[in-house]
């Protein structure tokens, strides 16, 4: 349940708590959630703590408020599942949406060490570095930081990455797009994100770091980007050999 000696927050412990009474069907959708007194007592844990938890989790998309009503418990968020190696411009349309992409800057850079490491370079080898805001409908979804070796995604300029990366690199370099490895976690947003994804300060993030491979094991890119938690759930299945 709550334990105060554990180095994860106590407010986080509780989101969790939270959240394990949705998924279990404890709490159900549209139904009020305990008063803070009632946790106050539970877990002998001050008003402010179980604030920052509630407030969290109605960022999080978890629970919502109506004025003078209380809060409640919200239905589910979208998921989208991470089953291929799809582009963005893919998912995208998958969905419905139209996607698009808000440039913010685009230069040559020599690799530092991070980047060089993801990308199997050596240091100071010279990479694109490209920042887009990934739209949806012309809504910002994401803040993609690109990395990619300037030698072999060659000849890349403004209105190739307007459109989809992906698929220059498949049909006009004619490369092999094979496998990536992705890390997913959750994070605030920094100001600069705050401005670029136009949500509030304190919103939630999903900061993905994506490692990308040709069919010969080769890094062609290493990707940051910062989803809208508000927005997003991802979904892996995973198999039992
Ligand atoms: C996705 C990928 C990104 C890739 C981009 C290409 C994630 C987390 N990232 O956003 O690695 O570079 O798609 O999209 O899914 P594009 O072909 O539309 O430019």
């Amino acid at each position: 349940m709550i334990d105060k000696n554990s180095p994860i927050p106590i407010y986080h412990q509780l989101e969790e708590y939270i959240k394990a009474q949705i998924d279990s069907g404890e709490l159900q959708p549209d139904e009020t959630i305990p008063s803070e007194r009632v946790y106050a007592d539970m877990f002998q844990i001050s008003r402010m703590t179980i604030r920052q938890a509630l407030t969290n989790l109605v960022n999080d998309g978890y629970l919502y408020r109506q004025k003078g009503r209380g809060t409640f418990v919200n239905k589910k968020k979208v998921e989208q599942r991470l089953q291929g190696l799809t582009s963005f411009t893919e998912d995208m349309r998958e969905r419905g949406f139209n996607p698009g992409s808000k440039l913010i800057s685009f230069e040559i850079i020599p690799a530092g060490r991070e980047i060089a490491d993801r990308l199997k370079l050596n240091e100071n080898t010279p990479v694109y570095e490209i920042k887009r805001v990934r739209l949806a409908d012309n809504v910002p979804m994401a803040l993609e930081t690109t990395y990619l070796p300037a030698n072999l995604v060659k000849g890349l300029t403004e209105d190739i990455i307007n459109q989809s990366l992906y698929q220059y690199i498949e049909e006009k370099l004619n490369l092999v797009i094979h496998e990536a490895t992705q890390e997913i976690e959750a994070s605030n947003a920094k100001d600069h994100e705050l401005r670029l994804l136009e949500i509030e300060k304190g919103s939630p993030i999903l900061l993905i770091l994506r490692t990308s491979t040709l069919k010969d094991g080769t890094p062609f890119e290493f990707v940051k980007s910062a989803y809208r938690a508000d927005r997003y759930k991802f979904v892996h299945t995973m198999h039992r050999s």
